[in-house]
């Protein structure tokens, strides 16, 4: 990576780019939590639509970021630790393809040709550059993963019986997921959704849709989840001055989660008519399973911990815990992965009620949603992504990290806020509270014959607990921009950058985790099983083609609005 000053650019501006438009998406978070509250009893705020802000809302955080960061960190990981250059056309033109696509998709947000939220949903209809624009950054991610596969295959033949450096499974993991749940959302956009947005055709399945869009939906979340989960295997007992306890349980978890990712979206349709409750039943025991690997995640990382806290002194039962470095300002990468493992507890707790089939119709399409994902992708993920971009950027522009207490304060200001934010929505929900609502405009309103004043509590406790977030990014920012315009740092101008691995404690040799390729057969085969039978089903149903909606109104789209 220090040869290659291409790449380096490329990296940087993979990281730096989505968090300038996170800025954006911040901003409507904020104005969510207060439309809901009802201290906003509007239906836009300058100029902009409640439904507009959601999307530009989740587009960005959880689609931009995750994405661009996904490919960055893979960038820099399978460089350095394959110790190849990777070629830059490949990770050019991915870059190329990316901001085209980002632009395009949030140009038709921002003037109101796409209020179609995250999920993209029909019969909500969108612009056709929108679903264009998706489709290019979907395409530019896919060429990552074409760039490394040559310098991945070259060292494998170059190192006979070498393992493959966990940082390289992890992202390699990471990327094979992406490849196989791309595969129906581009089926979705490019086949059912442009034809319909271009008035090609006159309707859209909406069943067959949805069905494809969860098909990618839920290995999304793994997408989101796995570049973090890399670095907890390979940074995490480094930082706590230990080894990691097992190598194998790394590597099994990684494979896992490629055959299981992705055959059991339909935990998210479980109330959704035109599918039977037989794979739908199917689908929640394959989700049950998929907390398995994480379960083996949470041993091995606090035996990895416990590892480097007793190597630092700490003793008793749970006495090694004080000897953590929590406060550490030469280690302040550390409070983001482990304040994102603590709340990512609640997250997958939360995320097996979601996928208990009974218990899901108390909380599906509640606010208790919105504050799950807060608890994953708003938790681990985007703490990883915080922190390792500051490491990264700071890292390879050779600034030092200013105000390193500060840096270290985030993480748990944003932790305390996600709790306010989350405990608001989860009590909320079970109470009743919609996602994706305007309250302001109606249950949240004194002057609206559905005011509820029950929920003001709720939502005001998710408002502050907003605003903390807010805080939180804003406190990052202030170091992001100061270590940015430091000069050099002069400790690292000779020694070359590189992210720190961690040994392991216990090298396992398993062969069965050591090739992808009986992972991948299994992942296509689980596939096959689990989506044949529906998609099937839905495609033998003949449903009725749907019109186009706005979110905001009942009446159908006409050609060319
Ligand atoms: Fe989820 C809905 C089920 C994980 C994201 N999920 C969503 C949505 C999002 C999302 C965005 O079954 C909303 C989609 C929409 O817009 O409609 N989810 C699960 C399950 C898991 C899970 C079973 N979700 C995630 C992750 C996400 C994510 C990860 C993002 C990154 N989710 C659902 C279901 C729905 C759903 C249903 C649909 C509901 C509906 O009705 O619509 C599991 O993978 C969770 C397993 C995780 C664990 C936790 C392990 C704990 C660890 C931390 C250890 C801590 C340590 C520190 C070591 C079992 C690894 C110790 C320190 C101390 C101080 C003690």
């Amino acid at each position: 990576m220090e040869q290659q000053k291409a790449l380096r650019a490329i990296i940087l501006t993979e990281l730096l780019v989505p968090l300038v438009l996170l800025l954006f998406g911040i901003y409507h978070g904020v104005l969510q939590v207060m439309y809901r509250a009802g201290v906003i009893r509007a239906a836009s705020v300058a100029g902009i639509g409640y439904y507009q802000g959601l999307t530009a809302h989740g587009v960005i955080n959880a689609v931009v970021l995750t994405t661009f960061f996904a490919v960055a960190l893979g960038h820099a990981l399978i460089a350095q630790e394959l110790d190849a250059p990777l070629s830059i056309w490949g990770a050019g033109s991915s870059l190329a393809l990316m901001l085209i696509g980002a632009v395009m998709a949030a140009a038709m947000i921002f003037v109101g040709k796409a209020s179609v939220l995250y999920t993209f949903y029909p019969p909500l209809k969108a612009s056709p550059i929108f679903y264009l624009g998706l489709a290019l950054f979907i395409v530019g991610s896919w060429i990552a993963l074409f760039t490394w596969i040559p310098p991945y295959l070259r060292w494998r033949k170059q190192n006979p019986g070498k393992k493959t450096p966990m940082a390289v499974v992890g992202i390699m993991a990471t990327f094979i997921i992406w490849q196989l749940c791309t595969l129906p959302v581009a089926f979705e956009v490019l086949v059912l959704l442009l034809p319909w947005s271009l008035g090609w055709t006159p309707g859209v399945n909406v069943v067959l849709s949805r069905t494809l869009f969860w098909f990618f939906g839920h290995p999304l979340v793994y997408f989101w989840l796995l570049p973090t989960y890399t670095l907890y295997y390979t940074m995490l007992p480094k930082l706590t001055g230990g080894k990691l306890y097992s190598d194998f349980a790394g590597r099994f978890s990684f494979m896992v989660f490629i055959v299981l990712s992705s055959p059991l979206g339909l935990h998210h349709q479980f109330a959704d008519p035109g599918i039977s409750s037989n794979w739908k039943g199917m689908h929640a025991v394959l989700t049950l399973l998929v907390a398995v690997p994480s379960l083996v995640t949470a041993f091995t990382l606090s035996a990895s911990m416990e590892l480097g806290a007793r190597q630092n002194g700490g003793t008793g039962l749970f006495g090694w815990w004080k000897k953590l470095p929590y406060f550490d300002p030469d280690r302040w990468l550390f409070s983001y992965l482990f304040c994102g493992l603590v709340i990512f507890i609640f997250g997958g707790i939360t995320g097996i009620i979601n996928a208990s089939y009974a218990m899901n119709n108390v909380i599906h399409n509640t606010a208790w949603l919105p504050a799950h994902f807060h608890l994953t992708v708003g938790g681990p993920v985007f703490l990883g992504i915080l922190g390792m971009s500051l490491f990264l950027i700071t890292g390879l522009l050779n600034r030092p990290v200013v105000a390193p207490r500060l840096a270290l304060a985030v993480p748990y200001i944003w932790m305390a806020g996600t709790c306010l934010f989350s405990g608001g929505l989860f009590v909320g929900g079970l109470r009743g509270e919609p996602r994706r609502t305007n309250l302001g405009l109606t249950y949240l309103n004194p002057e609206s014959p559905s005011y509820r004043p029950d929920w003001h509590a709720t939502t005001h406790i998710a408002m502050i607990g907003g605003f903390v977030m807010a805080l939180a990014v804003l406190v990052y920012f202030v170091v992001l921009v100061m270590s940015l315009v430091s000069s050099p740092s002069k400790a690292r101008t000779t020694a070359p950058f590189s992210i720190p691995m961690s040994e392991a404690y216990h090298d396992e040799r398993v062969a069965a985790v050591r090739n992808f390729t009986p992972w991948v057969i299994a992942a296509t085969l689980a596939v096959i099983l689990a989506y044949y039978p529906p998609l099937h089903d839905i495609a033998k149903s003949n449903f009725k083609l749907a019109p186009g909606y706005h979110p905001d109104s009942p009446a159908v789209v006409q050609p060319g609005e």
